[in-house]
């Protein structure tokens, strides 16, 4: 009899999508094989079975193609939700959840990229990307200020879902965010970076290939 297969998953490390999927899966506890692609150089492996090609894909153990990040993490939940990130809150809880993730992978998304990559969209200053982003901030912000957290009081799957994003906006400039009005929005971010959580989302990992050692995550 042969053994069912791992759960397979195309990630790349600094990729802010594969982050909060090996982040859904690190919580729940479900091993995969972890495939670390380069995105200039993307296996011929992840465009046959995503044409799209982007990561994070998951391919579970009975062959489904997961090629979205939010649908990777409601997949993993679904198979295991030990910390109440998402099937034990109320249907408004839920609602917010899935409006927060939408807006900053949609609005925040396009102005963050905007930020980091000022001299690329030369129609207006890095500045004015900053201001239009920093309006999701704002708006997290005061979300921060009943709990600590954006849905209730502990981390949940929008927490999860949208700290790597921020984190990248803050570390674009860092100076300028230390100087800036979001105190809240720091101690989140401070939590998150420190956690046992993301430590183990963010070792380095080798490069896969064909054939080579399988790359266990969480790593054992
Ligand atoms: N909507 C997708 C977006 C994923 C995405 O855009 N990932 C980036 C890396 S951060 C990517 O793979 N880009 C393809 C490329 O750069 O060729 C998701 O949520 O999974």
């Amino acid at each position: 009899m042969t053994a069912t297969p791992l759960p397979v998953l195309y990630s790349f490390r600094r990729c802010p999508y594969a982050m909060r999927a090996r982040l859904a899966i690190a919580n729940s506890q479900i091993q995969v094989e972890l495939r670390e692609i380069v995105l200039r150089n993307k296996p011929q492996q992840l465009i046959d079975i995503s044409p799209k090609a982007t990561v994070p894909v998951l391919i579970t153990s009975d062959d489904t193609v997961i090629d979205e990040s939010l649908d990777i993490m409601r997949w993993v939940l679904d198979q295991n939700d030990p910390n109440n990130w998402y099937n034990s809150l109320t249907q408004s809880q839920r609602q917010l959840s899935l409006q927060l993730i939408a807006n900053n992978d949609g609005d925040f998304k396009y102005y963050l990229d905007r930020y980091k990559y000022a001299d690329r969209y030369p129609e207006f200053t890095q500045d004015y990307y900053r201001q239009q982003a920093v309006k999701t901030l704002a708006m997290l912000e005061q979300q921060l200020q009943h709990n600590g957290y954006l849905i209730c009081s502990h981390l949940t799957l929008a927490d999860m879902a949208i700290l790597p994003f921020i984190r990248q906006f803050v570390f674009t400039d860092k100076a300028w965010f230390d100087q800036s009005p979001y105190p809240l929005i720091q101690a989140w971010l401070d939590e998150f970076i420190e956690s046992d959580l993301f430590i183990t989302i963010m070792p380095k990992f080798k490069q896969w290939q064909s054939g080579i050692k399988v790359t266990l995550f969480p790593p054992e």
